[in-house]
């Protein structure tokens, strides 16, 4: 049995998951957040993540885990983990204000020889330029020890999750990165990878991100090229994928959502910015990807005017708020700028999503469907009892496709104008 105590600062989806994943290998627990209202509900074993393999560990941990808003209990804790947002400013810059707060918040509630993880994504450098001078007349290496081991959570996912993937931890000094590793290694079962410096783990969930990224944003512009030319682009793709080696598959959509895709590939333009490089290649990935929610809302300009309607005064649904199916967060996702073109464009707007209510203006997919226009933005599965007969009855007469979710032939053979993301 481990006596130590783990603090986890930050209990969203990646500290929550951590926090429960420590309880369960043994460590004394404590969950520490400033949001009131998520320790109260935490305290009563609830949680507004839709995870529910969560939702069941919450309440059979619950007397295992305590959760607090009270930073003094920080300093009871021997591993203290960050797990809070790094997001970006609406001008795209890093925003790494809830990090330093968190990080203050710690300092001045330490215990000596305490160990400190950042998971949160940063850019490389972040660590040891900015994270570390906040100790300031503390010792790194003596009076605390100070490591990176970025989150790798895929919300949703159900086969890889905080116990079972793998990570890369790296610390200011060797001392700190073998008290880091030890703990991961001894809370998860896959591999730790040790790196040599805390800037290469740094960089390495940065590039991750970016890596899936640009991929995203060649699959969105293969989609427009190939719609030129007459060529199904969903085909191409699947066809490629027959490939085993050396081919990963990603898919054009109506925009990249979430708080790490559209966010993590400015963290690193930024910093390699302020080291004099610019990344011309990375900045184009995201000009595409964000570009495609524009490259949606003119599908519904061209599928109305097929059907001699302009988007002014029509009825357009938008099904979809969430960045990703079967999820309800909706950080960063197309759904609002899409939103937002088509209010400029004078549409009479109906939104519906069954994992966002309060965000929604109808509550049932019935309600949702009395409209001209349909554009799928978020592929939810219960967005697949759509039958092409279904829009029919209810007389869509337009369907814009944001995910190439349906099945366009069926829908066009019942004399709906169909479009997708390159189709
Ligand atoms: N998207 C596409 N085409 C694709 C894949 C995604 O347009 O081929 C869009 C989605 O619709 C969504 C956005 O990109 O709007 C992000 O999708 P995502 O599947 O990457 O979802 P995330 O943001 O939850 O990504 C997480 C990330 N995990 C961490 O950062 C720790 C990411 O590293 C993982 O690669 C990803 O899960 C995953 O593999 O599912």
């Amino acid at each position: 049995m481990n006596l130590k105590k783990v603090c986890i600062v930050g209990l969203g989806y990646v500290g929550l998951p951590l926090a429960c994943l420590c309880a369960e290998k043994g460590y004394l627990t404590i969950g520490y957040d400033i949001n009131a209202n998520l320790i109260s509900d935490l305290k009563k074993g609830i949680t507004i993540l839709e995870d529910a393999e969560l939702k069941v560990k919450i309440q059979n941990l619950a007397e295992k885990i305590i959760y607090s808003q009270d930073p003094e209990i920080i300093h009871t804790a021997d591993i203290v983990i960050i797990c809070v947002p790094t997001p970006i400013t609406s001008d795209h810059k890093p925003n790494l204000d809830p990090l330093i707060n968190a990080v203050n918040t710690i300092k001045s509630n330490l215990k000596t020889g305490a160990l400190v993880v950042l998971e949160s994504t940063i850019f490389p450098g972040t660590t040891e330029d900015i994270i570390l001078p906040l100790f300031d007349n503390l010792i790194c290496g003596e009076d605390y020890f100070l490591a990176h081991c970025p989150e790798r959570i895929d919300p949703g996912n159900l086969k890889w999750n905080v116990s079972n993937i793998p990570r890369v931890v790296g610390g200011v000094s060797e001392i700190c990165t073998t008290h880091a590793f030890n703990f991961y290694n001894s809370i998860i079962d896959a591999e730790i990878l040790k790196l040599n410096s805390v800037k290469a783990v740094e960089a390495t969930k940065v590039m991750e991100n970016s890596f899936r990224d640009i991929n995203i944003a060649f699959m969105n512009e293969l989609a427009m090229s190939f719609e030129k030319m007459g060529i199904d682009i969903t085909e191409v793709i699947k066809a490629a994928s027959t490939k085993p080696f050396s081919f990963m598959p990603h898919w054009p959509g109506c925009g990249v959502g979430g708080h790490c895709i559209p966010v993590d590939p400015y963290y690193l333009i930024e910093k390699a910015k302020q080291s004099g490089f610019e990344h011309k290649f990375l900045k184009l990935a995201r000009q595409i990807n964000n570009s495609m929610p524009n490259y949606t809302v003119q599908k519904v300009v061209d599928g109305l005017n097929e059907i001699g309607k302009s988007v002014k005064g029509s009825k357009v649904t938008i099904l979809g708020l969430a960045y990703k199916p079967d999820v309800s967060d909706i950080r960063e996702s197309p759904s609002f700028k899409i939103i937002e073109l088509l209010k400029k464009k004078g549409a009479n707007l109906i939104i519906y999503d069954p994992f966002v209510l309060d965000h929604s203006n109808v509550l049932t997919l019935d309600e949702a469907l009395h409209c001209d226009c349909v554009v799928l933005v978020t592929s939810h599965s219960q967005f697949k009892t759509i039958s092409s007969d279904l829009l029919k009855q209810k007389d869509v007469r337009v369907l814009i496709d944001g995910r190439n979710f349906f099945n366009g032939k069926e829908i066009i053979d019942q004399g709906i104008v169909y479009k997708g993301i390159g189709k």
